[in-house]
């Protein structure tokens, strides 16, 4: 359910743009009085390397103002490892003629918050009157540089109405503490030292360098500070692990007070041996706040350049399919292939930081098609992982790699096995990291999907092909040959988590039948084209003839059950389960597992999320438009879409588009679309989901405007929502940018 400032945002305007200019921004103008997680979550600024939540800057009552590094995990202690959340850079506390900032007393006498998507930039306007009665104009903006990732940058304005003292004090707190299980606050930085740096008596500069408690990932951040106004004094504070700069300014109407800093964050996994000193020069460096600004801003339009979508005749889908791609953007690692991007992004203590399938299935297949580097990159941190996922098959008594349902930054299983119920009371057994299988294939397609798209022989028979072969390895030794003839694939969860130790799921056994039989015309390619490699792979994993044979029978013969109409049972027995009329269970706030409990849904035919209208839509081209209708028909109504799962209805969407249903495509992709804006389920609070972006992209690229790629080139097959004027959108096709235009009827590329 909506929180009630997310509420609050959907009634007011959500955006600022006049009326047929493009729309590129988020915004408020409504001040929501109190702890708002939701509008924390929405105005992350990022860059890739980092991400911090939209808090605002100045104290307040539960924050959960967050700052994460990709990469910098550390377990909690007797549980699972989570993303580590670092020292903070926007804090400030300001005092206008002796009163303290603080948007809870006096009066805001307007307010104008703004997520600007086109260069990434964060502003806040708020025209304040103190419980004394003396109004002020104070302007915040911050970013974090797309330019040079290391750098972030924040700067404050203040006006108040008459000649008056100011103070703005810029603290840094080693304190940062991430959310554990859930309910838990931990602590994973202590502070190694503080650092001060700048002209002797008149530091400019400061800065902490902390480690985590277990991994001993070392983070340094170092803030420059520039202020410009009648400056008329400047101290320099230092509790333990808390150095704080103050600067007084004589202000008035004429005479704002401005105070920006520079920052620069480093980690240990930099590979600089002295994260400090590496923070403090990059600090030091770093040109001023506008040059900083103007570089970011050109990276943000070399960005879009590559990847924008235009939507005309819908400003709602336009701005949320834009919101969508900023937030994937600002997670995406540009120059680091250890790295992933975590299911809520970087941008929430949801998931822990933790890697799911979400990546290949839902978020990769944009990067893919418009920024192949990123998508290497989000590939390569699977192929560096490949030792997690051969542990987790041998430890499963399985040959190959299975890669594990969570991953973080060792690509070890990092799913925790028990966790607290929807009922926030109960603790519950999770399978999902047991027995949740089919991630192994979803990074084979993935790797394969990038092949297609990008052409890049030396990355899919190189890297690609370890992990094709290795997790085919692991499709081969798990199911079992049983007494009708048939491979049989036991005991599963597929990705409809509602129904948990189910025999043959259909997406789980397809997938791993397309998988073998992808790896079989892999390694004969290999054989025939670059004999040297296939014989190193054979020398290394023992793959032979009879393996090949043994993967294609395999394959052959995986239970995988089309009924004769063309409707697919989700797993063996779906259609012994109750069916359930969920539309009689209307009104209602919450997801069918909250409200029936998770062992009376599961002996239900309802849906988190449709199973096998997502199988049908990766492997398309087995599957014509009259199994797309039947199936959609029958899934459609047992599936939980508004409480479920942000990730089901962009599928819904590609497969009622495709099915020849636009309208209730529209309807589907609007659900999937504002799950960020709008949280209808309650939990943006946690993060973006980063799965719900990408779908969101496919839906459009892939559902309604039918783009289809393969070795000789590429087609559209457009069916538009009516009311949408022109879709236009660029991505890279074998290297060369592609600009494809769809107006109502008209082609244009
Ligand atoms: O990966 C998903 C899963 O499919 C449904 N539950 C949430 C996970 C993380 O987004």
């Amino acid at each position: 359910m909506a929180t009630d400032a997310a509420a609050r945002r959907q009634t007011g305007p959500v955006r600022s743009d006049p009326a047929g200019v493009p729309v590129w921004t988020v915004s408020e103008r409504v001040h929501a009085p109190g702890p708002d997680h939701h509008a924390e979550t929405v105005y992350t600024v990022g860059n890739g390397y980092l991400c911090t939540r939209g808090t605002p800057e100045e104290s307040g009552e539960d924050q959960w103002r967050t700052t994460f590094a990709h990469g910098v995990f550390d377990p909690v202690p007797l549980f699972v490892t989570e993303l580590a959340n670092l020292p903070d850079w926007t804090s400030l506390a300001i005092t206008i003629a002796g009163e303290v900032f603080d948007t809870s007393r006096g009066e805001i006498v307007s307010f104008l918050r703004e997520l600007d998507l086109r260069d990434g930039t964060l502003t806040r306007e708020v025209v304040w009157r103190s419980p004394r009665g003396l109004t002020s104009i104070l302007r915040f903006e911050r970013f974090a540089s797309l330019a040079d990732e290391h750098l972030v940058a924040l700067r404050v304005e203040v006006t108040p109405e008459r000649a008056a003292p100011v103070r703005i004090s810029s603290p840094l707190h080693s304190y940062a503490p991430s959310r554990g299980d859930g309910t838990t606050w931990v602590q994973h930085a202590s502070p190694v030292a503080t650092l001060v740096d700048g002209p002797a008596g008149r530091p400019d500069t400061i800065g902490l360098h902390v480690r985590t408690m277990a991994q001993h990932y070392e983070v340094a951040v170092a803030l420059r500070h520039h202020a410009r106004g009648d400056v008329t004094g400047q101290a320099h504070w230092e509790l333990p692990g808390a150095p704080a700069l103050v600067h007084d300014f004589a202000a008035g109407p004429a005479a704002p007070a401005t105070l920006a800093k520079v920052g620069a964050y480093q980690t240990s996994r930099d590979g600089e041996a002295d994260v400090a000193a590496a923070a403090l020069r990059r600090a030091r460096e770093a040109p001023t706040y506008e040059d900083v600004l103007a570089a970011s801003r050109a990276a943000w339009a070399r960005r879009w350049a590559a990847c924008d979508v235009e939507i005309e005749g819908d400003d709602d889908a336009q701005l949320a399919v834009r919101f969508g791609l900023y937030h994937l953007i600002i997670a995406a690692p540009a120059h680091d292939d250890r790295v992933n991007i975590g299911a809520k992004t970087l941008s929430g203590f949801g998931y822990r930081g933790h890697v799911f399938w979400d990546t290949e299935i839902f978020m990769l297949p944009f990067f893919t098609y418009t920024m192949p580097d990123i998508a290497r990159n989000l590939l390569d941190y699977r192929w560096h992982n490949l030792a997690g996922a051969r542990t987790k098959a041998a430890g499963n008594g399985c040959a190959g790699a299975q890669y594990p349902w969570e991953s973080a930054d060792t690509g070890e299983e990092v799913c925790p096995a028990w966790l607290l119920g929807p009922d926030g009371v109960e603790l519950v057994r999770i399978w999902t990291g047991d027995i949740e299988l089919h991630i192994s294939a979803d990074i084979a397609y993935a790797a394969h999907q990038y092949w297609q798209v990008t052409g890049d022989d030396d990355w899919y028979y190189g890297h690609g092909a370890d992990i094709i072969l290795e997790t085919a390895q692991f499709w081969a030794s798990r199911p079992t040959l049983e007494a009708d003839g048939r491979y049989h694939m036991r005991d599963v969860v597929g990705p409809d988590e509602y129904h948990e130790h189910v025999d043959d799921n259909a997406y789980t056994n397809a997938f791993a039948r397309w998988h073998l039989t992808l790896a079989v015309a892999l390694f004969e390619e290999l054989r025939a084209s670059r004999p040297e490699r296939a014989s190193a792979l054979r020398r290394a994993l023992g793959i032979t003839d009879e393996t090949l044979a043994q993967w294609s029978d395999i394959a052959g013969r995986m239970a995988v059950d089309h009924g004769e109409d063309g409707l697919i049972e989700q797993f063996e027995g779906y259609f012994d389960r109750t069916d359930v009329d969920l539309a009689a269970m209307e009104p209602r706030t919450r997801s069918v597992q909250a409200i029936l409990g998770i062992e009376a849904t599961n002996r239900t035919q309802v849906l988190k999320q449709p199973d096998v209208l997502m199988l049908l839509f990766l492997l398309r081209s087995e599957f014509d438009r009259e199994a797309l209708r039947r199936n959609y028909d029958y899934y459609t109504p047992r599936t939980d879409h508004r409480y479920g799962s942000s990730l089901g209805p962009a599928m819904s969407a590609i497969i009622a588009a495709r099915a020849g249903l636009p309208e209730d495509a529209y309807q589907h992709f609007m659900l999937g679309a504002q799950a960020g804006l709008k949280d209808p389920r309650g939990n943006a609070a946690d993060g973006i989901h980063g799965a719900s972006c990408g779908g969101t992209w496919q839906a459009v690229v892939l559902g309604f405007a039918g783009l289809s790629v393969s070795e000789e080139g590429w087609t559209v097959d457009p069916r538009l929502p009516a009311h949408w004027r022109r879709v236009a959108f660029r991505f890279t096709h074998r290297g060369e940018l592609q600009h494809v235009e769809i107006r109502n009827e008209e082609l244009t590329a």
